[in-house]
């Protein structure tokens, strides 16, 4: 009895790769994959010595960044120069994800002068 199903399991094995081996054929009309795009990712700028470091980076739309505030005080990451966007305070430690659509300057309200660039390619 075990040795029939084993016979039959067998039996459908072989006809499944001959059915794989089929689809894999040189005849078969080959499937152009979709124009590569690349994964959602998450891209770190850090906040230390009272910069953003890199000052500038470059994401795809549907990437999210992550301030980190590795300094000592608090900063915060503030759209310029309509603050269409901000990760609010941030404690020393502290860390905001943001998903930015559109490139944009932004700054640290607290202190002006730290300044950083976001760039979205498609
Ligand atoms: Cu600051």
């Amino acid at each position: 009895m075990t040795r029939n199903i084993l016979k039959c399991a067998a039996g459908s094995l072989a006809a499944g790769l001959v059915l794989l081996a089929a689809c894999g054929s040189p005849e078969q009309p080959k499937q152009e994959p979709a124009p590569a795009k690349p994964a959602p990712t998450t891209v770190t700028v850090n906040i230390a010595q009272m910069k953003f470091q890199p000052d500038t980076v470059r994401i795809h739309a549907g990437d999210t960044l992550l301030f980190t505030n590795n300094g000592v005080v608090e900063h915060n990451a503030t759209a310029l120069p309509d603050s269409a966007w901000t990760t609010g305070p941030l404690a020393p430690g502290a860390s905001k994800k943001m998903v930015v659509t559109a490139s944009t300057d932004y700054f640290c309200s607290i202190h002006i002068v730290m300044k950083g660039r976001v760039i979205v390619e498609p």
